[in-house]
């Protein structure tokens, strides 16, 4: 099964790009992310989400439950699910590393182009946020029918070229800014006709 997303900026970030997986069974057998208009030279968390009791969607200002103005990731939770992939460059794939940022694609001039073969689904019983599990079968069937969400990490909202705590801590990590977690892109993973 071919997956394909059109990624849209969240947060005003100015990003875009194109995603593609193709997944067998309970395995991504590549994976590949075109990601451009991001903050440069930085590193960006990038995820496969998805849960069962979410709209599997991507977020909207909407759900701004505290009025901010901006989307952070717990409050997208709702619309594309906690983390059941972390597209890594090397190493774990799974909820574990969702943060790991030493392992995350850096985006040399705001751009970069990833791809990854092999991961396989595993069994997710909560990512630290709310969202709920899954059996690896129910998510990458999940995630075949086309409800999986991609979704890139990172906004340099006040400009000055490194995530620093000007949007305050990230509600995932206090020791992290919310520049470094906040989402900038994301796209449906829609089926290929
Ligand atoms: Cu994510």
């Amino acid at each position: 099964m071919t997956l394909e997303a059109q990624l849209d900026q969240l947060n005003g970030s100015g990003a875009s790009g194109t995603a593609t997986a193709t997944v067998r069974n309970q395995k991504i057998q590549h994976v590949a992310v075109h990601a451009k208009g991001l903050t440069p030279d930085a590193p960006h968390a990038q995820h496969i989400h998805y849960g069962e009791q979410a709209l599997n969607e991507c977020p909207t200002l909407a759900q701004d439950s505290n009025d901010d103005g901006r989307v952070n990731t717990v409050e997208g939770v709702p619309a594309y699910g906690p983390v059941v992939v972390s597209l890594t460059t090397s190493g774990d794939t799974t909820p574990a590393s969702f943060l790991d940022v030493t392992r995350f694609p850096v985006s040399a001039n705001g751009s970069y182009d990833y791809s990854r073969a092999n991961l396989t689904f595993t069994r997710v019983a909560g990512t630290g946020y709310s969202g709920g599990g899954g059996t690896a079968k129910q998510i990458a069937d999940a995630v075949r029918d086309g409800e999986g969400v991609l979704v890139i990490h990172g906004v340099d909202y006040n400009g000055n070229g490194i995530y620093d705590f000007g949007a305050g801590a990230s509600e995932l990590d206090s020791s992290l800014p919310a520049e470094a977690t906040d989402p900038a892109a994301c796209g449906v993973l829609a089926v290929v006709k």
